[in-house]
This record gives C-alpha cells, structure tokens and sequence, in this order.
C-alpha cells in the first residue's frame, strides 16, 4: 500500500469515529495520523517492515498494531468492525459537497439517513430543513450538491488517475512478452476529469498478457477479462481497460484508443477521401496495410504534421496539422517562475524564507508572491499595515537569494461592486497584481460579468485569477459571460490566469484557444499554499498545451529581468 493509501483509510476511520459519535479526540488521533503518514517522507512499508511505527510521535501501542496490520494485510479489522451497525453506503453521503461527518451523524440518527437516495428523498419532500442547524437554503445546497455528484459520478480528477495510471504502466511493461506499451484515451489527452484509465500494449502473447494484468497487485476486481482486452477495478476504485495488439497495429491502435472519438472520426473521414480505411487494426489501402512504425508515421502517411495527444480534441487541429499549422506548444520546461504563490502570511503554509529555497531548488529563478487582501479574513488576508511588514520581510529574505528574484504581489479580492479591496494607491506600489473573486458567488450573470470587467479595468490589476470560479466535480463555475471578461482582459492587458491547481484548471482549456486570437496573454500559475502544490505545475502545462498556446503566449516563461519589464512597460504605458 502506498502511503496514501492508508493516509485515507485512516482518514475513514476519523470519519466513522465521528459519524458514531464516539469522543472527538479519538478521531482526531485518526486524522493526524493520517496527516503524520502521508507526509512522512519515507515509504510507510518500509517504516513497518523495520518496526519503526511505534517511534512516530503520536503512535501509541494500538495505533501502530492498526497500521502494521493494515500494511502488511491491506485490512484494518478494527474499520470493519466500527462500520459494521451503520448502513453500507453510508460513507458516500460525504462525497456530497458540504457534507462532512457531523452532518451525516445528523441525518444518520435523526431520519435514518444511509444512502444517497435517501438523503434525496429527505430534502426533496422537505424533512432535512427542519433538522438542528439545517434550514431551506442548505437543504436546497444538498439537492444541488447530489445533482452535481450524479453529474460526475464515476469521473475523477486527472491528478488523482495519472498516478495509478503511471504506475500500472510501468507494471505492464514488466509482464513478459509485452513489448511496448502506453497510456492512451482521456488521460493520455490531459482531459481535466478521467472516466476510465486507458492502456495500449504491443505483443505476441496477448492472452497471457491480459492475464498477467488482471492479476497485478492492486487489482480489486476484474470486471471482464478476454484474449486480447481486459477490464480491471484497481485499488481504490479506478476502473483501467488494457488492449493488447499485434506489434504491427500498434501506432493505429495507440492513435484509435488515444481518441477523441471526435477527432478519430475525423481522422477516419479523412483515410476515406484518400481511399483508404483507418481503425485500430492499422491504414489499409484495399487489403494492403500502411506500414506505419508509430503515430508520427502514421501522421505521415496523410503529409500532415504529427498531432500532439493533447490537441485531438477535433478542435481544428486536423485541419491546422495539414497546412502545417500546428503551434509549438509550451512545455512544462519552458516556465522559469512560479506565481500566485501563498505564504505563512495568509493561508499558505510556508515562510517566504522556505519558498525561496523550495522554489530556487526546484530550478525556477523567480516567483511572484500573493496572498490573500483583507477582505478575505478566513485566509488571513493582509491588511495595508501587515503588507507593509512583509515587504521588509521580502527584502531581507531576497537578500540571501542570488540570482533569484521574489516579486510583490498580491491576490486582491474584488468586491461585489468590482471595486478592489485595496485602494489604487497602494495596489501601484506591489510589482503586480493578481485580482480573483472569492465570495457572493450567487449573482446574475450580468452582474458577475459587469463586476469582474469593472475589476479588469483598474489599471493596477495584471492578472485576472481563477476567471469561472469552479472546482472540478465539486463547484460549477459561477454564472458569467466569460467571452466578454476574456475581452476586456485582452483589452486591458490584462493576463489571464491558467491555474495549474489540479481542483481548478481555471480558465478552461476550452476557453484558451479563443482568448489567445482574440489576443490575451496568460500565466500558468499554481495557486500554492502547500509544498506539495509547487508540483502541480504539469497540471496547468497541460491546459496551457490543450488551448494551442506557445512558449510567447505565457508571461511566466519570461526570464525575470523579461518578466519584470513586461510589468513596468504596462505600468509605465497607464
Ligand atoms: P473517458 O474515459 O470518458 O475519460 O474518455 P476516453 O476518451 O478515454 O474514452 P473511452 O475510455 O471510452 O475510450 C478510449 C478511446 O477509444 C476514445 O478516446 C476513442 C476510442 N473510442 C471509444 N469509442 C469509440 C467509438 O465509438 N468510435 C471511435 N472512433 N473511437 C472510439
Ligand atoms: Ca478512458
Ligand atoms: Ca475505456
């Protein structure tokens, strides 16, 4: 098991601890254990193995007897035995948004509440209102909160699938006979939300190797199984399909299964008009296969330019790849600072002295600070007297820094009447600005729309954060007419924010490729608060690379000297 893995499970039985109502100390034990785990820096396997569990702060004689059987069963019996008189589905009522474990005790002892459908039956005919701390407006949340779960039910974050995916990749090309393999379908294209896990592999064998796979570690269940594909639910709960193919099918194989089924069919049209047939097998002209090595040479065969896995999304990248048009996407390489980057400040949980070395170590050579303004008093938000302190402390700490740059910056909330939450006099003393909406979600689109440009329009506003406000399967993006912010963000100068942070991936790939010809800039940016978030910054590559964008459409693949200019012409030119 992966640390993770038993970070959640005894997360879980925090959860269960609560649900049951047992004393809160007991469960809180549970979720700092989890957190002790989880960052433990050290495989917990190996932790195990040499007895060092009972050295942890916090691992008392039972906790560590839980853990060690745990890792070396994969099963807490003591999970099953708390969970054994409360319903089976009761755990899914936490994947309601809003929804945590106190609520559920609620529902659970008061309406006997265990599922789902019942937690729907209950605010639909109007009996959860009535409950201790609840009321019309969070029972209408609830209903909203299933509605959106049945949406995405099934979908998970791509940064929660590219881990197993990776790793059962690497399994299969440890199985013998395979002799190439790959990721393809939905994860492979960098979609933001994954279905399924999809797995292409190249071998003689195929129905030893389906074998072979349906039997990895970590395989929970094995849906189908058959001689040349198989269906596996993998730990914790992800469904992967593998393909085996015939070596010489592959490069059609690997393009058919990388999809989209929109650009296949494209492509299919396309073999059609050259007389030609394409599916998964290969490129037949009449019974004649075109030998093609790989996808580039598969590519090839149409003279066209080979599409990257990430624009097959049949959004005009056929037609761009034949004239020879395809961008030169940026790469994860090309970024050389990190910005929207949290400090102890706010909420964020490094000192700026940390994320100079984290950041430094990491091989950028800058990144642009911004925690929160005041408005936002739940994150600490900085009030003028405390921006004022943290310049000193920026300036002792770049002292230390050589050839490292630490820009001042702020995430400055835009109020409901798009007014901005510091006066201009002192936004125009911050090296730049980063505006973003953070509460009274619920407007008309009009008046979002008219907020957000109104805040575009300050000429001490630089980047525009997190433009739809959304949170991947939890949050629909607030009502707003994001064309006509994308407008007066690329008529403002303003850059709009691709935030990397695998919940947001905000703004939208979609929404990318149309705000570039229209003539925005961007940056990538990461929205860190925690360490672990400064390497998150693929994610937003990825959205970057799926909306066409170039190295030159990315302000923070500027050099700093580049990067700081870029910030001083715009202000110089008010
Ligand atoms: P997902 O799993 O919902 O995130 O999305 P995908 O794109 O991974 O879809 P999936 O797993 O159903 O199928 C993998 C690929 O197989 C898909 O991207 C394209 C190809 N494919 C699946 N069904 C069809 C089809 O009916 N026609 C064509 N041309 N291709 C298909
Ligand atoms: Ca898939
Ligand atoms: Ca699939």
């Amino acid at each position: 098991m992966t640390n993770k893995e038993v970070a959640d499970i005894l997360e879980r039985v925090g959860q269960v601890l609560e649900i049951r109502g047992e004393n809160p100390f007991k469960a809180r034990a549970y979720y700092s254990a989890a957190r002790t785990i989880e960052n433990l820096g050290e495989d917990i396997n190996r932790t195990v193995s040499e007895g060092a569990l009972s050295d942890i702060p916090g691992f008392g004689e039972a906790l560590t007897k839980k853990v060690t059987e745990l890792v070396t069963t994969g099963r807490m019996g003591y999970l099953d035995e708390i969970m054994e008189p409360l319903p089976e589905g009761i755990l899914t009522l936490l994947k309601i948004p809003d929804v945590g474990p106190k609520k559920v005790r609620v529902f659970y002892d008061s309406l006997g509440i265990g599922s789902i459908d019942e937690l729907e039956e209950a605010a639909s005919d109007g009996r959860l209102a009535k409950l201790a701390g609840m009321g019309e407006k969070s029972q209408a949340g609830i209903l909203d909160g299933i509605r959106l779960y049945r949406r995405y039910q099934g979908r998970r974050l791509l940064s929660d699938a590219l881990g197993p995916a990776e790793h059962v990749l690497r399994e299969i090309k440890k199985i013998a006979g395979v002799k190439r393999a790959s990721l393809a379908g939905s994860i492979r294209r960098r979609l933001e939300t994954i279905g399924d896990i999809d797995i292409l592999a190249a071998s003689d064998d195929a129905p030893g190797v389906v074998r072979a796979f349906t039997e990895l570690d970590g395989v929970e269940r094995v849906p189908a199984a058959g001689d040349t594909k198989g269906t596996v639910i993998f730990a914790p709960g992800i469904q992967i399909d593998l393909r085996v193919v015939e070596d010489r099918s592959y490069a059609a194989a690997r393009h058919y299964f990388t999809g989209s089924k929109e650009h296949n069919i494209h492509m299919r049209r396309l073999a059609v008009e050259h007389g030609w047939k394409l599916n998964e097998y290969g490129l037949f002209d009449g019974d004649t296969m075109l030998p093609a090595r790989d996808e580039e040479a598969l590519f090839a065969h149409f003279v066209m330019e080979a599409i990257p896995p990430e624009l097959r999304e049949n959004t005009g990248e056929i037609e761009a790849a034949l004239r020879g048009k395809l961008p030169d996407l940026v790469e994860t390489k090309n970024v050389r600072g990190l910005v929207h980057i949290h400090s102890s400040w706010s909420d964020g949980k490094m000192s700026l002295q940390e994320l100079g070395r984290q950041i430094k170590r990491r091989g950028f050579t800058y990144f642009v600070l911004s925690d929160h303004s005041k408005a936002v008093t739940i994150a600490n938000g900085l009030t003028e007297s405390r921006v004022r302190r943290q310049w000193e402390e920026v300036a002792r700490v770049q002292e230390h820094l050589s050839r490292f740059r630490i820009f001042r910056s702020i995430e400055v909330d835009i109020m409901r009447d798009g007014s901005l939450d510091y006066d201009d006099s002192l936004l125009s003393q911050f090296d730049c600005s980063i505006a973003a909406v953070h509460s009274g979600f619920a407007m008309s689109s009009q008046e979002m729309t008219a907020r957000i440009i109104k805040a575009v329009s300050n000429p001490y506003v630089d980047i525009l954060a997190h433009p739809t406000g959304r949170l991947l399967l939890q949050r629909e993006p607030y009502a707003v007419d994001i064309e006509a912010v994308l407008q007066a963000c690329a008529d403002n100068d303003v850059a709009v924010e691709i935030s990397a942070h695998p919940l947001r991936l905000d703004l939208d790939w979609r929404y990318v490729k149309a705000a570039k010809d229209i003539g925005a800039k961007f940056v990538v940016s990461l929205d860190a608060h925690d360490p672990e978030d400064l390497d998150y910054l693929a994610f937003g590559v990825g959205v970057a690379r799926k909306g066409w964008l170039e190295k030159a459409d990315v302000l923070n693949c500027l050099t700093a000297q580049q990067f700081a200019k870029r910030l001083s012409d715009r202000r110089r030119g008010l």
